[in-house]
């Protein structure tokens, strides 16, 4: 048989490569040998190689997300394609471009008892924005179209808006050890233009109507990457005195008048003051908070509208007020707006309450004892100018949450779907493509479940890792009910006897470990000045911890004189 019939399959990075592909993550296998071929002949392409599939699809997330660009990952056939699964999840929820390439056996040895087979078309099936499945051959030329044609629609589809993973399953035909056809066939490259979503002139003046007639605005930014526009913006809104700008740190905003902190301040607030912080006109932008206080009020202080904008999903009813979807990028539709001036106490009111709360965190940190809380406090303190501060599920995403949003910090956290299964591997792509420096905040379940993200060759010395040491999953004391969970309370922290130090060494990173209050702000100083990867592994005590967070909203919840 002439190679021609791989014809297909040579193509495939260059249409990669016209739609602006770069990188390739390849996980090792035999059925993909024509892939890895394939891929690793194109000169525009950057190939890394990762054994763990599942920490490799999350190690190109990582690189999704840091260069907003798709990456490409391929892989062998059968329980190889199932690894990838995770991320491709909190791709789709995160909508971030991923090409899957999935090597496969043709249709007719599937289910006929062959090794390392499954049925893996469409495999994703839920969670991938679409599917592909490649024709076995590319002998006669109409096969090679539809071939080259799937590629480019593939991808295509994964960066059209809104954004998001694509499957393209290739089954091969033995022989796989063959070389790649050395004809160039010069593929048709087919692509979707850029475009911008405006409402008509009609919508904006409606829109601009009931604007003016609410005097309590209210927008709530969620989890968004860092924009500077978009930024400006929040920041031009919360300065007038009618509009409330809500922000959590994974949002990326920051300001005087931006209210970073939701948790501490709707739980500083008896229900007779809630009352009184009710918004007529609710703004929604982006993806979920992660706020369980300000969900709740907003479900109990229901606004009269709310706005929808950029939501990952269309009809994302979050607080069950949900009026009117807008389409298109926040920030253009915003900029359209005039926004008339109103007289108002609103957004006084909410300054004036963000004010106490800072004091009583102030007093509250300045006390506590070496825990979560004091390790955060310090590395909020100490981290260096324009780092990237990746957040682990669950506590450390939680507990950043109780200090006011550092501007020059980048924030970010899987809550696509809140696994805690590949942090780490992500937190290591971002960092390989960044130029910054990197910190991973993560707790010790989630460190050693994802470990194998330092399983690669990619690990550079802009990442730091730190692991809150408290022996098991700490979340669950904290939102459990104690007394229910009492005997089955190993089930839910599932303490462990794991050394992290070997575990570090292993993958040749640095290793740095505290457990004293007077020696944890000299440790982190060292640890941040320190030139290799390093992990600095902070011990703590889980019940300290429970009781520290349990006295914090306490404290925060003091009545208001
Ligand atoms: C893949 C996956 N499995 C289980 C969970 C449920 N879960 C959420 S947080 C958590 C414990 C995390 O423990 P650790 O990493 O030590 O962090 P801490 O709770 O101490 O902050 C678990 C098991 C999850 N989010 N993702």
């Amino acid at each position: 048989m002439s190679n021609h019939f791989r014809q297909g399959i040579k193509n495939i990075p260059e249409i990669c490569a016209h739609h602006g592909i770069r990188k390739v993550i390849i996980a090792p296998g035999s059925r993909n040998a024509p892939l890895i071929f394939a891929f690793t002949a194109q000169p525009e392409m950057e190939c890394l190689s990762i054994t763990d599939e599942r920490s490799a699809a999350y190690f190109a997330l990582g690189i999704a997300l840091q260069a907003s660009e798709a990456v490409a990952l391929v892989c062998t056939s059968g329980t190889a394609v199932l690894n990838f699964a995770p991320a491709i999840a909190e791709a789709y929820y995160q909508n971030l471009p991923l090409i899957v390439f999935t090597a496969d056996r043709p249709a007719e040895m599937i289910d006929q008892a062959d090794g390392q087979t499954l049925r893996q078309t469409n495999i994703f099936g839920n969670y991938i924005k679409a599917s592909f499945d490649l024709p076995v051959e590319t002998i006669i030329d109409s096969d090679l179209d539809f071939s080259n044609r799937q590629v480019s629609q593939a991808v295509d589809t994964a960066l059209s808006y809104p954004q998001g993973p694509v499957q393209i399953n290739v089954p091969m035909r033995e022989p796989i050890y063959t070389a790649l056809p050395e004809t160039h066939s010069n593929p048709k490259i087919i692509k979707t233009i850029a475009a911008q979503t405006i409402p008509t002139k009609e919508s904006l003046d409606k829109l601009q109507k009931s604007w003016n007639k609410f005097e309590k605005k209210m927008v709530v930014f969620g989890v968004y990457p860092k924009n500077e526009k978009l930024n400006k913006l929040a920041n031009q809104l919360a300065n007038e005195p009618d509009v409330v700008v809500i922000c959590e740190n994974l949002s990326n905003i920051a300001g005087d008048k931006i209210i970073t902190r939701p948790e501490s301040f709707f739980s500083s607030l008896s229900n007779e003051e809630k009352i009184s912080f009710k918004p007529d006109l609710l703004i929604t932008i982006g993806h979920s908070v992660i706020c369980k206080q300000l969900k709740l009020f907003l479900r109990e202080q229901k606004p009269l509208e709310q706005w929808q904008f950029e939501s990952s999903l269309p009809y994302i009813d979050t607080y069950k007020s949900l009026t009117t979807i807008i389409p298109g990028l926040a920030v253009d539709v915003l900029d359209e707006m005039p926004f008339g001036k109103a007289e108002s106490s609103f957004s006084e009111k909410f300054q004036v309450q963000n004010q106490i709360i800072a004091k009583r965190h102030e007093a509250f940190v300045a006390n506590a004892p070496i825990s979560d809380m004091i390790a955060v406090t310090k590395l909020l303190e100490l981290a260096p100018e324009n780092t990237t501060l990746h957040l682990a599920n669950s506590t450390s995403v939680r507990w950043t949450q109780l200090f006011p949003t550092r501007s020059d910090i980048s924030y970010f956290c899987n809550r696509g779907t809140s696994g805690i299964d590949g942090s780490l591997s992500t937190a290591a792509g971002f960092a390989y493509v960044s130029k910054k420096p990197n910190v991973f905040l993560t707790g010790d379940l989630s460190f050693i479940y994802d470990s194998n993200g330092l399983w690669n060759n990619y690990i550079g010395n802009n990442i730091k890792i730190i692991v809150l040491n408290n022996n098991g999953g700490n979340i669950f004391r904290f939102i459990g009910d104690k007394q229910l969970m009492e005997k089955s309370l190993d089930f839910f922290t599932t303490p462990h006897k794991v050394k992290i130090k070997p575990l570090v060494e292993a993958y040749g990173l640095n290793y740095m470990a505290c457990d004293k209050t007077e020696s944890l702000e000299r440790t982190m100083k060292e640890f941040f000045s320190t030139e290799k990867a390093t992990v600095l592994e902070i011990f703590t005590d889980s019940d300290l911890n429970t009781e520290n967070y349990k006295e914090y909203f306490e404290n925060i919840r003091t009545p208001n004189p």
